[in-house]
């Protein structure tokens, strides 16, 4: 019986010993097949967040710039076309109720807040169902729902507000913190200065960004300061402070995620240049005479959609018919967002006396 039994379990062991090496040979082949490809460092989900909040972005903002051109959306318009990997990054590595300003280049930003972006839409055509009711523009935006607290015209105003917004946090015992972006320009002005050092002194949960663009209007970088490098200017407070790669998602991620762990540990704020481009003029008026066409080509061959695109796809992260079925909704999104603005109502004469200081349960100032 025992001889039996003894014989019984070696063909057992004996099977699952051959089981297991076809299994084990099976990835042996399917590595080997695989080899060369680059493993994605993400989830399938993350690079889709990425790749369709980078689309929404610039299919919205290619629109606004063609109904401009048709006189449709009027005042000013400053596209963000070349930087939304920032905006994707900032997605994925800072929470919805985290709070953020901005300055007026802005679209981008507060539709990766989730701010629908047929009220964005409705906003440039100045229709009351915009998201300031139509009384803010395209620089203007503002949503308390979404923690997006603009929108602002003046250069480098909104670092001190950020700063604010930070000191708030703290103050109500909250581990949220206020991402306060700005331009290279705004990087020069003196009220990034006082702003750095407060928050510093008193260690105010605030991400400040630097969305090095290269350029402020028509002058670059190297022509406002001998430091280039703005990152380096966090470094007269200590603060803790970096260069990022701007134009691609997955650095962006990285880089916001490592310094809001380090604001939420109740250590300060952290300062992060993000190197980045913009592929079309300051504004719908800059004819940008200022930079070469080779410049611009180099930054177009690194455009951070076309290449998580490509990324998606080498990787077999994502299929054909994936990528299209974005790529429709998107178009069929912004369609419905154009038709909602344009069969919306301007605000009445009587609005202007609405959402101001002289009402007497004005919202926000609690
Ligand atoms: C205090 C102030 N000075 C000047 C201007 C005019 N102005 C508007 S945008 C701009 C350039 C800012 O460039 P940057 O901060 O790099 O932002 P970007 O436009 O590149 O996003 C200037 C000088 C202004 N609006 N406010
Ligand atoms: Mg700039």
């Amino acid at each position: 019986m025992q001889i039996i039994n003894l014989g019984l379990s070696l063909i057992s062991n004996s099977i699952t010993f051959f089981q297991k090496l076809e299994f084990n040979m099976t990835k042996v082949v399917e590595k080997v097949s695989k080899r060369g490809k680059k493993e994605p460092k993400y989830s399938k989900e993350t690079y889709l967040k990425w790749y369709e909040t980078m689309l929404r972005i610039r299919r919205f903002e290619e629109k606004s710039l063609q109904k401009y051109g048709q006189e449709q959306i009027r005042g000013f318009l400053h596209v963000y076309i070349g930087q939304e990997a920032i905006a994707a990054g900032l997605v994925s590595a800072i929470r919805k109720e985290d709070s953020m300003v901005t300055a007026y280049r802005q679209h981008g930003l507060a539709i990766s807040r989730g701010i629908p972006t047929r009220k964005c839409m409705a906003e440039l055509y100045g229709k009351k169902t915009g998201v300031v009711k139509g009384k803010g523009g395209s620089m203007h935006f503002f949503s308390k729902e979404h923690r997006f607290f603009g929108g602002n015209g003046i250069v480098g105003a909104q670092i001190p507000i950020g700063t604010g917004i930070g000191f708030a946090e703290k103050y109500r015992g909250t581990d949220l913190l206020c991402v306060t972006m700005f331009g290279d320009g705004a990087a020069r002005q003196g009220a990034l200065y006082e702003a750095f050092n407060m928050a510093m002194t008193w260690k105010l949960p605030v991400l400040y960004i630097c969305e090095n663009n290269h350029y402020a209007m028509g002058t670059s970088v190297e022509r406002t300061s001998n430091v280039a490098d703005i990152y380096k200017v966090g470094s007269a407070f200590d603060m803790p402070s970096e260069a990022v790669d701007g134009m691609s998602p997955e650095s962006v991620h990285e880089a916001l995620t490592r310094a809001a762990e380090h604001i939420r540990s109740g250590k300060g704020p952290y300062f992060l240049e993000i190197k980045t481009y913009r592929y079309k003029g300051h504004s719908v008026s800059d004819p940008g005479t200022y930079r070469t066409k080779d410049e611009l080509k180099e930054y177009q061959s690194i455009d951070p959609i076309k290449v998580t695109e490509k990324k998606m796809l080498d990787g077999e992260i994502a299929t054909v018919e994936e990528i299209k079925e974005i790529k429709d909704k998107i178009k069929a999104e912004i369609n419905e967002a154009v038709a909602f603005a344009e069969s919306s109502d301007f605000p009445d004469g009587a609005d202007l006396y609405e959402d101001n200081y002289m009402q007497k349960d004005y919202p926000f100032t609690t």
